[in-house]
């Protein structure tokens, strides 16, 4: 058995809470030796890393990694939100008692890492001194080294963070153990595997995994789901699957925010990264501030609406990743920034990596390479065409690492927000952007959001399916009450944000996208600020503003004159067949506040009208 105090001890981990917290799991867990890490302990937890065979070498300072070829992204039905109030229960949350599933979760960890290392992973999910720090400290307990060091990327990570704490009992429990990946029954009926988080004790138990948002808990499991858990519980703040951008127009000096959400795998990281300045002269920079998370709250000096982005590092997508769709994102895993690649294709021989999209076609030359599986592919069947790369295989790199980080990232305050967009996967009906000034209707727009499943949630691929705020996976207290919640925060604020609704991925008939996306994504983003700076007055259709052709900036840009009057046009008809789906979707959710209600009704009415 580990002698835990020892390790405590030599660790100078003095907080009498989290002390007591890690005996408990080391003893239950059955751990044969705890470790507490801090972010300067990555160097070596690298060279052990390689030494195991964990990870392997990409380059200078850049590691390649596998998962579990069944494990390769989170599992929403094995995700669940407990607590001991059965009215927490809401429609996506898929709650059930704590009574229920601790007992549960203990029985499965115990004695599950027997013969492993616990480590100890002091975290905090916020620049240091933030408003909302109260929220944002955490120990992860996990028994997987590669989890500790995507962790050091993805959360800032050092023992001060736990040992200073203003209230020492105030840290989320987050215990991670990986259990036996290859007899969990993954998809079966007796599947093994439980990701629970535990709102209303603050802590987190997820058995089963060791991939991103199930196993780095820091994310997704404490920085989304029960930072919305508190955000609502104290009133204070609102949590949300949203990126965070600055736009600043170097001419006029004026700087905006935006921040949003597209549910996973649609475009966060690449929106904040990406942006293309450089394609419109001189005038503009855009600023990076977060790609997956923001919380918001309301300074109560100002009584200005404020963001932040709680993480450390950024978690990518992969495929289709190139110098010309996001130049940002593969200088931010340039060889010596420590970054680490997750399934996709890898060549040992070389070191060389490979994704779908990286360049128009794989290697020549496939000698070395191996694909996600790390099956050889001079070996694969004649015929075989199956990705070498899995479709939502990932990179993780630091914020530093990312070319446009904002300078002031790290600061405390975070930033003024202007405009909140949602934005999904829509072959059709969504126009290009579309402004919404009403706070009703723009909470209405986001619980509306809708987008076609994607692989970073195991689905359908191609099918269409609600995704309110883009928190659908994420959401931890019922959808009736995180409505009332949006329109409290943001209607405490003394300017209420612009809204807008995007979409990048409309389709012609014969399935080409019709907006070019990417970079190019800048520009819908400037009419909306010169919409709220009063220097461009759009059209007004019965589902908001959008854009005139004149008054988008299209300089330089190559597209399709029908292609853009589509993007560009409200299909009345096609928009009355989803409000009446609406109907359906809106209904299932209790206690609605009626301001939602009649937000759909002025919408319907005005469909009708037009
Ligand atoms: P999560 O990390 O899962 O939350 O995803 P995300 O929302 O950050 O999505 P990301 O930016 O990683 O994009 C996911 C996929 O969509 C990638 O394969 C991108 O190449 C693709 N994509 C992103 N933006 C655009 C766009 O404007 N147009 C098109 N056609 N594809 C895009
Ligand atoms: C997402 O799926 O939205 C992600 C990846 O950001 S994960 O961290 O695995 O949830
Ligand atoms: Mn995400």
């Amino acid at each position: 058995m580990a002698d835990v105090e020892a390790a405590l001890d030599k660790a100078g981990l003095t907080n009498p809470h989290v002390r007591e917290y890690v005996a408990y799991w080391a003893d239950l867990t059955g751990a044969e030796r705890v470790e507490v890490v801090s972010a300067s302990d990555d160097a070596r937890l690298a060279e052990e890393a390689l030494a195991a065979g964990e990870l392997q070498p990409a380059g200078e300072g850049l590691y390649y990694s596998r998962s579990y070829h069944k494990d390769t992204a989170r599992s929403e039905e094995r995700t669940i939100v407990a607590t001991s109030n059965p009215s927490d229960a809401g429609v996506y949350n898929n709650w059930r008692p704590s009574s229920e599933m601790k007992p549960l979760l203990e029985g499965k960890m115990r004695g599950a890492s027997a013969g492993k290392t616990m480590y100890v992973v002091p975290y905090l999910m916020a620049p240091p001194g933030s408003p909302l720090e109260a929220f944002a400290a955490g120990v992860e307990l996990t028994d997987s080294r590669t989890v500790v060091m995507h962790m050091i990327r993805m959360a800032r990570v050092g023992i001060d963070y736990i040992n200073d704490l203003a209230d020492p009992n105030s840290f989320v429990r987050a215990v991670h153990v990986t259990g036996d990946l290859e007899n969990l029954g993954h998809g079966t009926a007796d599947d093994a595997r439980y990701f629970v988080t535990v709102a209303d004790e603050r802590t987190i138990l997820h058995f089963g995994s060791s991939y991103g948002g199930n196993a780095l808990l820091g994310k997704i499991a404490h920085g989304l789901r029960q930072a919305a858990y508190d955000g609502w519980a104290s009133g204070k703040f609102l949590s949300e699957q949203f990126m965070l951008l600055g736009i600043t127009d170097k001419q006029t000096g004026k700087k905006y925010h935006i921040c949003g959400g597209f549910p996973s795998a649609s475009g966060k990281t690449n929106l904040a990264m990406t942006l293309a300045p450089d394609a419109l002269g001189d005038r503009y920079y855009v600023d990076f501030y977060g790609d997956d998370i923001a919380w918001l709250w309301v300074d109560e000096n100002d009584g200005k609406l404020y963001g932040m982005n709680p993480e450390f590092g950024v978690f990518g997508v992969a495929k289709d990743t190139n110098e010309a769709t996001n130049p940002g994102a593969l200088h931010s895993v340039d060889a010596g920034t420590g970054a680490i690649f997750t399934n996709i294709a890898y060549n040992p021989d070389t070191q060389e990596v490979w994704w779908e999209g990286k360049t128009p076609n794989p290697p020549e030359d496939v000698t070395g390479w191996e694909d996600w599986k790390g099956e050889k592919i001079s070996e694969r069947a004649e015929g075989d065409d199956s990705p070498w790369a899995h479709p939502n295989s990932r990179f993780t790199t630091t914020l530093d690492n990312v070319p446009n980080v904002a300078p002031d990232y790290n600061s405390p305050q975070g930033v003024p927000i202007d405009a909140i967009i949602f934005g999904g996967r829509t072959r059709d009906r969504e126009p290009l952007i579309r402004a919404i000034t009403d706070l009703a209707e723009g909470v209405y727009d986001g619980l509306t959001l809708g987008a076609e499943a994607t692989f970073a949630a195991e689905g359908v691929d191609g099918q269409l399916r609600y995704d309110p705020m883009s928190m659908r996976p994420f959401m931890s207290y019922p959808e009736g009450a995180y409505a009332a919640q949006w329109l409290k925060i943001i209607g405490q604020a003394t300017e209420v944000p612009m809204f807008a609704h995007v979409n990048w991925f409309q389709r012609g008939d014969d399935g080409r996208f019709l907006w070019p996306g990417y970079r190019e994504n800048l520009r819908p983003l400037l009419w909306l600020m010169q919409l709220k700076a009063g220097e461009v007055s759009g059209r007004q259709t019965p589902v908001g503003i959008i854009p005139t052709r004149e008054e988008l900036n299209l300089e330089g840009l190559e597209i399709d004159s029908d292609d853009l009057d589509t993007i560009l046009t409200i299909d009345n008809a096609r928009w009355q067949q989803e409000i009446a789906n609406r109907d359906v979707h809106l209904a299932a959710f209790h206690d609605l506040p009626e301001e939602i209600w009649e937000a759909h009704r002025r919408v319907k009415a005005d469909l009708e009208a037009d």
